[in-house]
């Protein structure tokens, strides 16, 4: 395992406090997982790295890890013979961690309840360690003393795990194969399929635990098919692939590591402990078992000793608030070992290639307390398909929003402006989904087509309506310009030459005020609708005045006529009148020559008499 930076221990006080991360709930016996924690977790959006501590009750589990954070108000520790600690405790406050290639990762402490606290059943204990197992990166095993028998069959509790977690669904609920790693060995494609529900793994049928003294008939759900079997070492090696990093820590630690007269460290002393002892005869093989088992297991492990933290044993029980200075310099200086070799030691988690952040992890967490009230086997596969698909439908989301967020709604109401920034906002969206999105490429692809189809429905939406108010706008000018032209055209003035004039004009200032492509045609339509109406109006109007010039000039005609007749038929009136009277003056004139010539052959006449003025009387009556 690449070990990371030893930088020396920082003695600086952590900040946070500790907050129960998964507790038992007291009437059901259902395991909860606490939201303050979740939450906590869930903020770590960075790779995070887990050191858990496991063990037996009363060993001096919390009193390491806050030695590890560096103060005395830490996780709970009590000088009470009753187990302290219950579930699972998390540090609210992770340690911000630099790794070898300046990567930055976040470092998470979880403390556990003893595994065999007096009031635990073995079940709890198990599912307990699976979950600790499960969600760390590297599992400190604490335990007073050395490493003899008895501590190797108390750790035998790990080949339960082969029966307790399973790597990948067997297919079938709860039958013979259940709790067998089925991946036929380590690597088996892992990332590329998974599927399945954690919850219809292990054994059918198995209702939910009633309560506390109903811990039995619950305990062997899922792995009730195989409690009485030996592990199976194929088991171990599918599970190794995703077992953390781990370190058998020695409390207490008195002895002399020299063999041979040749100075051992603890990882040796570790590997001799887990040598094979000789001998024949099933105990043998069960105790060799052990040993492979935790071999296969934990192929990345390592040994730490502590000396007993002070002498007095009334100090020993006031240790949690003991100040450093009164703390054996061995103590403090191991003290100060570990924490280096265990903040080397835990690196980032992984599943296969995936590294692991506080979401995914919390994620993972959900799945595994599930499949545990379920009474099914925590499958890890089915565990991080249901995390991956998760994390891909929140990354869909996440590339919706960010599509939203880049689509400028401001583009131009064009087609090929809409298209490239459809694009511009697609690939947003996908950087917002790799950012996101884990699993297998598979799944991921399934989800990547949700959020591009999702994409595209919303563009076709603002398409359209962008188009659609372009549309509306450019109706609305050449609706204007229409009028404006139908206006210009009826001025008095105005010809073929002048129209065309004026449509070109209003045209230039509609493309000038206006966008896209989509506008050709109908402006083309437009101009010719326009020429054709305003022409045709004009010829209409031009044929109307030369129709009416006609009518007037026709009638000026008949007017003419008319006058004329009534000029010629006065002329001819007076013209009788003039003969008439012509004529009367003529018979007056022979009237007055008759009486003339009467006159003077009858003598006697009237002298100068007034005869002579008659004609001239006759002619002035007819008023010439
Ligand atoms: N002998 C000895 N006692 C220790 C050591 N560390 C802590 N203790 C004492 O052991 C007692 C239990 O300590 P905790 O840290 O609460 O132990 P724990 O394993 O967390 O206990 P549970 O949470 O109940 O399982 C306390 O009185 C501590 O002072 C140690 O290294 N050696
Ligand atoms: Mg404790």
């Amino acid at each position: 395992m690449a070990q990371g930076n030893s930088e020396p221990r920082e003695r600086t006080v952590q900040q946070g406090r500790p907050l129960q991360l998964v507790q038992q709930d007291e009437t059901t016996g259902e395991w909860k997982l606490g939201e303050e924690a979740m939450a906590a977790l869930t903020r770590i959006k960075a790779p995070i790295a887990v050191i858990s501590v496991c063990g037996r009750a009363r060993t001096g589990k919390s009193y390491i890890l806050n030695q590890l954070l560096g103060t005395s108000a830490g996780f709970e520790v009590a000088a009470s013979y009753r187990p302290c600690t219950k579930g699972l405790w998390m540090w609210s406050q992770p340690i911000r961690r630099t790794a070898l290639d300046g990567s930055n990762y976040y470092l998470v402490l979880l403390d556990t309840e003893g595994i065999d606290a007096y009031n635990q059943t073995t079940q709890d204990g198990v599912s307990l360690f699976s979950l600790a197992v499960l969600l760390s990166s590297l599992f400190v095993f604490n335990q007073m003393g050395g490493i003899d028998e008895a501590a190797l069959d108390r750790l035998a509790l790990v080949t339960e795990l082969t029966r307790r977690i399973r790597v990948r669904s067997s297919g079938g609920p709860g039958g013979s194969g259940a709790g067998r790693g089925s991946s036929g060995g380590s690597g088996g494609g892992w990332g590329a399929g998974g599927g399945g529900d954690a919850a219809t793994n292990g054994a059918a049928g198995n209702g939910k635990a009633k309560g506390k003294g109903d811990k039995g008939p619950k305990g062997d759900k899922g792995a009730g098919a195989r409690a009485d079997e030996a592990p199976v070492l194929e088991d171990v090696s599918a599970l190794a692939e995703f077992t953390p990093s781990f370190m058998w820590l020695l409390r207490d630690f008195y002895y002399d590591l020299e063999a041979d007269g040749v100075r051992q460290s603890p990882r040796d002393y570790l590997e001799t402990a887990l040598m094979p002892t000789a001998g024949k005869g099933p105990a043998v093989e069960a105790k060799n078992m052990i040993r492979e088992s935790i071999k296969a297991l934990f192929p990345d492990r390592d040994c730490a000793t502590l000396v007993r933290p002070v002498s007095d044993e009334a100090a020993l029980r006031a240790l949690g608030s003991l100040p450093q200075e009164q703390l054996r310099p061995e103590f403090v200086q191991g003290v100060e070992r570990l924490t280096a070799t265990l903040h080397a030691r835990a690196q980032p988690k992984r599943l296969g290639t995936q590294l692991l952040t506080g979401p995914l992890l919390a994620g993972l967490a959900v799945a595994y307390v599930k499949a545990i009230n379920t009474g099914a086997v925590p499958t890890i596969a089915s565990a991080w398909h249901s995390v991956a698909e998760a994390e891909c439908r929140a990354a869909c989301y996440a590339a919706e929003d960010a599509y939203r967020d880049a689509f400028n709604p401001n583009t131009p109401p064009d087609e090929q402006a809409l298209s490239e920034e459809h694009a511009r906002a697609l690939a947003a969206a996908d950087r917002a989904f790799k950012e996101r999105a884990v699993g297998d490429p598979g799944l991921q692809a399934r989800f990547a087509q949700r959020y591009v189809a999702a994409c595209g429905l919303a563009f076709e939406a603002v398409r359209e309506r962008r188009l659609a108010a372009a549309a509306e706008a450019l109706e609305r000018q050449l609706q204007e310009l229409a009028s404006q032209l139908h206006a210009e055209a009826r001025g008095a003035d105005m010809d073929f030459a002048r129209i065309a004039a004026s449509v070109e004009a209003g045209i230039s200032g509609v493309v000038r005020s206006t966008v896209g492509t989509a506008r050709w045609p109908r402006l083309l339509n437009f101009c010719h609708a326009q020429y054709a109406a305003l022409g045709c109006d004009l010829a209409e109007r031009q044929a109307a005045a030369a129709a009416f010039e006609a009518q007037r000039r026709e009638l000026e005609g008949r007017a003419q006529a008319a006058e004329f007749d009534r000029l010629r038929r006065d002329n001819e009136d007076l013209q009788a009148k003039l003969a008439a009277a012509t004529r009367r003056a003529d018979e007056a004139v022979a009237a007055r020559e008759a009486l003339a010539l009467s006159g003077a052959a009858g003598k006697g006449g009237r002298k100068g008499g007034g005869w002579d003025d008659e004609p001239r009387r006759a002619v002035g009556c007819f008023g010439f």
